[in-house]
């Protein structure tokens, strides 16, 4: 009886930990997908559109749009964007 338990236990964090990398790989996988729906379209861009020329203590500010990662939404973002526009749409 306690092996039984321990062993849906196991399951039940394996399967937890299984569908938490799942998620992580989807947003690694589709860089310029801004809003993490698995696309690159219009929504992406819009996105970052409306965080352009921000950085961090900005109030426009959104991470989701730093895709260069260099705390400033410019140019080098949108272009991540662009050359990944389309997919998955
Ligand atoms: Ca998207
Ligand atoms: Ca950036």
């Amino acid at each position: 009886m306690k092996n039984k338990t321990l062993l849906v236990l196991m399951s039940i964090v394996f399967s937890l930990l299984l569908v938490t990398n799942l998620a992580w790989s989807i947003v690694v996988v589709v860089p310029g997908d801004v809003d993490g729906d698995g696309d690159v379209d219009l929504d992406d861009l819009i996105i970052w559109g409306a965080a352009f020329g921000a950085n961090p203590s900005s109030y426009n500010w959104d991470a989701r749009a730093d895709l260069y990662q260099d705390d400033l939404i410019d140019i080098y973002d949108a272009i991540i964007i662009a050359q990944n526009y389309g997919y998955g749409t």
